[in-house]
């Protein structure tokens, strides 16, 4: 008998919505949500565990899951027309596979990726190693598991874009397909028409988020002195950052899920297009400590600073003292 009848189900329904989200309190963006939130759900399970996803689309658009950095049967990948038809508008699809390899990763919308993405259809997948002597939050003695899903947006083009491409998708209820190479060459010899003669506009990345949501509303990470705190970076997005961490060192311990056989100390941790890091930190100092992009445009709201994906790190010693100054929120500086 197969060991995978044994295996935990976890099972998710994730339901496609066209709604408004606040990266700020005065920023709305015309957004692609799952269950009505950016991110969306985090899955999080133990290696060898089942994951059964169901996706319901209630948008006028196409949709697939990728399951990105995980080893799935090739049908359950999500990419569309590779490995299966787009999820269209009022269908389902179910997905279902193996959690496997352990580590942090993540899953996003693999239709019209850029927009998809930016959107907001991504969420944390988080695969807890099997065997408990290859967990890192147990060999660190990690106290806290904080994951931040990085992205950065144009809300003008994002709002242009979902609207010009329903107008399409409704229009021509057609992605033209080609069976071969073949095919699509003498289509354009006959007279079609490829769309990317015409081009579409790019984007211009104006804030940068951190869980759905940019400075001043990222929320701080509060510790103790000495207590190691294990924080997972994911950038989903198209642009790297370069999260510099003020008073302390960390320690990189895995990179796209993969754990390091030798893990070294940064404070300026680099993090890129579709990449996932994890990092354990242990400050030293109490104290209300900054973190921020030091490419400086992704600590920005539309140009100014501070914005972006500034937060801040608040260690208290063993009486919960931080610190006689309060923070204030700054937005001229
Ligand atoms: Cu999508």
């Amino acid at each position: 008998m197969s060991p995978i009848l044994y295996a935990k189900v976890h099972k998710y329904t994730f339901v496609i919505s066209i709604g408004e989200w606040n990266v700020l309190p005065d920023v709305k963006v015309k957004s692609l949500m799952i269950n009505n939130t950016i991110p969306g759900p985090t899955i999080e399970v133990t290696e060898g565990d089942i994951v059964e996803v169901k996706v319901i689309n209630k948008t006028p658009l196409p949709h697939t899951i990728h399951w990105h950095g995980l080893e799935v049967p090739n049908d359950q990948d999500g990419v569309p027309y590779v490995t299966q038809d787009p999820i269209e508008w009022g269908e389902s699809f179910t997905y279902r596979f193996v959690a496997k390899p352990a580590g942090t990763h993540f899953w996003h919308c693999h239709w019209s990726t850029l927009l998809h993405i930016s959107g907001g259809m991504y969420g944390a997948l988080i695969i807890h190693h099997k065997d408990k002597n290859k967990s890192l939050n147990g060999k660190y003695n990690v106290k806290k598991d904080i994951t931040l899903l990085v992205d950065s947006i144009d809300p003008e083009w994002q709002t242009k874009m979902l609207n010009m491409m329903i107008k399409m998708h409704k229009k021509e209820k057609e992605e033209k397909t080609f069976s071969t190479v073949k095919e699509y060459k003498e289509a354009i010899k006959a007279g079609y028409k490829s769309p990317y003669l015409k081009g579409i506009p790019k984007p211009e990345y104006k804030y940068h988020l951190i869980n759905g949501h940019s400075y001043p509303l990222i929320k701080p990470i509060i510790t103790k002195v000495g207590e190691a705190v294990r924080i997972r970076i994911i950038n989903v997005g198209n642009i790297p950052h370069y999260f510099h961490f003020h008073g302390m060192q960390l320690l990189v311990v895995a990179v796209d899920g993969n754990t390091l056989k030798s893990p070294y100390y940064v404070n300026t941790v680099p993090s890129f297009p579709g990449q996932t890091i994890d990092v354990i930190m242990r400050p030293q100092i109490k104290g209300w400590w900054a973190v921020h992009d030091h490419a400086e445009w992704g600590s920005t709201n539309n140009g100014h600073f501070p914005g972006g994906t500034v937060f801040l790190i608040g260690v208290a010693d063993e009486k919960g003292f931080i610190s006689n100054y309060r923070p204030k929120i700054s937005l001229t500086q």
